[in-house]
């Protein structure tokens, strides 16, 4: 019998199904076939070999499964120590802390600038003491820890290496990973404090001293997923954060360190949607690459070109709407991180969309790996999607259209250069309303929100955080810890650190000093903004994304008429300011909003990242806008959107309406509507009708939208 022929193939398909054009275009703009055949794959190699491809062991999860690690913080040391614990009994691996967006932006959590955040998106730690109480009972040399800091990361590395010495580890002895990765907060993630200058030297005076005293330390997690939260494809993810890595090299290369010294200890951290097979492919394509790369640059050593990495599955594929939804989406991002094979893996909680985990919605996220590390038999074979047609085509695709993308960064001289220049960020942002429009028009499925939903939700019981309560309890213990102290010698150790700051010598180390001698984090963060300065930078949300992608849409035009009635009669565009208050830096929905209401004929004005109260007020006035939309997604809604309502009756304008978007659980929508503001506007809103929304609310009567 002759073996079919792949044209034979189509034509039979093309039969089935009356000619249709079965190509899938996604957005990274790959025209996916519906077959792929041995034709279409290449030869992966073998896992632990070179460029490692099919994974950096020989006998991967095999021989060892992946380090089940949760990242947790909430409230204060004692309550998040208390969590680890918890999970730690019931099989989680890894540690992983987050912290509050006070520590994370160098504030104490005294300052003022900070009422509305300390202790709500992760826990608070100001100095040596917090963290000791945070890892209290949890040997350093056994447990690895991994910890989320960027901006503040030279105070909280010292905390940690202060608490080892403290606990009688050793930092040579110290496992873990701290992220350190600036160049992706300048791009997405925005938890910087100083300049890019300085803060690339800070992150080259880590990978030194870490190289240098703590063989066991990861020095950098280079992180895409925030890149992919943002919005990006997987040709952005993987271009950009392969192309800060190459950055972080080179810095440290031109500092004076030996390639093979610090290499093997550089880590990667990537996001896991919900494209199955492609985020599979990423994760192969991104070991493929960086050994490219690294080769590139004279690496000898394949522990140095050897890419490793941490993944989370992805945040904004999660909705509040029909949540326990949610737990399937984290099972199938859990099972391509695994099959792309990852090192260390977080399943978000179902949660996600509106609050911190539980204890509950914990127990599941973490249960979804143990069930699939130990039920599933997938870890029983080495790279079992290797020689995949379908999966192989794709990881050579994405390595060529990475590449292409990482010369064009080349190009612009590096990534610092393209992030100055504000190429990827935009890049992003396209990426991003693009995918929101498509959501919107019902081309993108999200189950439970724009099809199949529910006529009616039940509420989660979701964690609140008492932020006044961890506010107290913080500043009580910063004055303890002030009052004990050795005052000069404490400040003998801050001034050394600045002058290190003006001078070269190793910050991290000056630092550790200054730790030992109780400094706070805000201190040792001042100390070195008195030299570096802080850096501040003004959103530029794109335009021209959003409007032609919904060119055909009824509903879209509904509302384009709208605004243009409302322009007629108050003889201006209809103005809204879109804040952002708070340390909160999340601005992908800010950005979305802000570029949606721009291209349907708004006059908008994007407020500053990390604004009080008082300066969204002031920027209001200034603009005499007829509304302010405060997004926030990292808890400070409670605090921040009733000062600020309270503030704009005080300066005599009432009028300005107050709308809020953004992870605010329902809990809380009756509070803030007494609170006076006019529209909530939850995860996995629709603009088009957040559009129409705020029409109403400025007098037009506006009918409601045609499906
Ligand atoms: C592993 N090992 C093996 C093996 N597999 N040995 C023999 N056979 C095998 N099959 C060895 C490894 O070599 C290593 O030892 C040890 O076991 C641990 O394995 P690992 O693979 O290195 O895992 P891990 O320690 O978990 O490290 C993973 C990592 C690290 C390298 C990716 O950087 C890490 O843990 N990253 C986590 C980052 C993270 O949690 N980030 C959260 C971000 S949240 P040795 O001696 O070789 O080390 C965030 C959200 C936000 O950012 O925005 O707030
Ligand atoms: N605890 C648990 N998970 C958190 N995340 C952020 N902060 C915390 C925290 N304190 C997770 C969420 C979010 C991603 C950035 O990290 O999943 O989407």
């Amino acid at each position: 019998m002759t073996k079919p022929t792949v044209t034979e193939w189509q034509a039979a398909a093309a039969k089935e199904v009356k000619g249709k054009d079965l190509t899938w275009n996604t957005p990274e703009g790959f025209a996916i076939k519906p077959l792929y055949t041995a034709e279409d794959a290449g030869d992966p190699g073998l896992p632990g070999f070179a460029p490692f491809t099919r994974g950096v062991r020989a006998s991967m999860y095999a021989g060892r499964p992946w380090t089940i690690r949760q990242y947790a913080g909430f409230s204060t040391a004692e309550e998040s120590n208390a969590f680890y614990r918890r999970n730690l009994v019931a099989g989680q691996k890894g540690l992983s802390v987050a912290f509050d967006l006070a520590t994370h932006r160098g504030y104490d959590s005294d300052h003022p600038r900070v009422v509305g955040d300390v202790g709500k998106a992760g826990v608070a730690i100001d100095s040596v003491e917090d963290m000791k109480i945070l890892f209290d009972g949890i040997p350093l040399d056994q447990m690895s820890v991994s910890m989320t800091m960027n901006g503040a990361v030279i105070p909280i590395l010292a905390f940690f290496i202060v608490a080892g010495e403290e606990q009688g580890v050793a930092r040579n002895l110290l496992d873990g990973t701290i992220q350190n990765d600036i160049l992706k907060e300048f791009m997405v993630r925005n938890t910087y404090i100083y300049p890019p200058e300085p803060s690339m030297r800070i992150v080259s005076d880590i990978i030194a001293y870490t190289s240098a005293e703590m063989p066991k330390f990861n020095s950098i997690s280079i992180s895409g997923y925030h890149m992919h939260e943002a919005g990006a494809t997987a040709v952005q993810e993987l271009a950009f954060t392969i192309a800060d890595g190459k950055e972080y090299v080179e810095r440290a290369m031109a500092a004076g360190l030996d390639i093979d010294k610090f290499a093997g200890r550089l880590s990667f951290f990537f996001g896991i949607g919900m494209n199955f097979f492609m985020e599979v492919a990423k994760l192969r394509a991104a070991r493929t690459l960086w050994h490219r790369v690294m080769d590139g640059l004279g690496a000898k050593d394949e522990r140095s070109k050897m890419l490793r990495t941490h993944c989370q599955t992805s945040g904004v594929s999660l909705q509040e709407q029909d949540p326990y939804n949610n737990v399937i989406r984290t099972t199938i991002e859990a099972m391509a991180a695994v099959l792309g094979g990852t090192q260390s893996l977080h399943t978000n909680a179902l949660d996600e969309a509106i609050a911190l985990p539980t204890d509950f919605s914990a127990r599941i996220a973490r249960n979804t790996q143990i069930v699939l590390a130990e039920e599933s038999g997938i870890t029983k074979v080495v790279d079992p999607l290797g020689g995949s047609y379908y999966v192989e085509a794709l990881t050579s695709t994405l390595v060529e259209e990475a590449w292409k993308l990482i010369e064009e960064v080349g190009a612009l001289g590096g990534m610092t250069k393209a992030v100055a220049s504000g190429m990827p960020k935009q890049r992003i942002e396209q990426a991003a309303a693009a995918k929101q429009a498509r959501i919107d028009r019902g081309e993108d499925v999200i189950v439970g929100v724009n099809k199949y939903k529910l006529a009616q939700e039940d509420q989660l019981d979701t964690l609140e955080v008492d932020n006044h309560a961890v506010r107290d309890a913080q500043i009580a213990r910063i004055k303890a810890v002030k009052a004990a102290r050795d005052e000069a010698k404490c400040q003998a150790a801050l001034a050394a650190l600045a002058a290190g700051a003006k001078g070269g010598e190793n910050l991290l180390a000056l630092a550790v000093e200054a730790a030992r001698h109780r400094a706070t984090l805000g201190e040792i963060s001042d100390a070195m903004e008195s030299v570096f300065g802080r850096y501040g930078t003004q959103p530029v949300p794109v335009t021209g994304v959003y409007g032609p992608a919904y060119a055909e849409d009824a509903r879209y035009n509904q509302v384009l008429e709208g605004v243009e009635a409302v322009t007629r009669r108050l003889g201006r565009k209809p103005r809204l300011l879109v804040a952002k208050m708070g340390q909160d830096g999340h601005d992908r929905g800010a950005n979305v909003i802000a570029s949606a209401f721009t291209d349907m004929g708004f006059d908008v004005t994007s407020g500053p990242l990390f604004q009080t109260p008082e300066e969204t007020v002031a920027l209001a006035l200034e603009k005499d806008v007829d509304a302010v939309g405060a997004s926030s997604l990292a808890a400070g809604h409670k605090t921040l959107v009733p000062q600020l309502i309270t503030l704009l009756r005080d300066a005599g304008r009432p009028d300005i309406k107050v709308i809020a978007g953004g992870v605010i659980p329902p809990q809380d929508y009756d509070f803030l509507r007494e609170a006076g503001v006019q529209g909530i506007y939850g995860p996995g809103s629709n603009v088009v009708e957040c559009a129409a929304d705020m029409l109403r609310l400025l007098g037009h009567n506006m009918p409601p939208l045609e499906a």
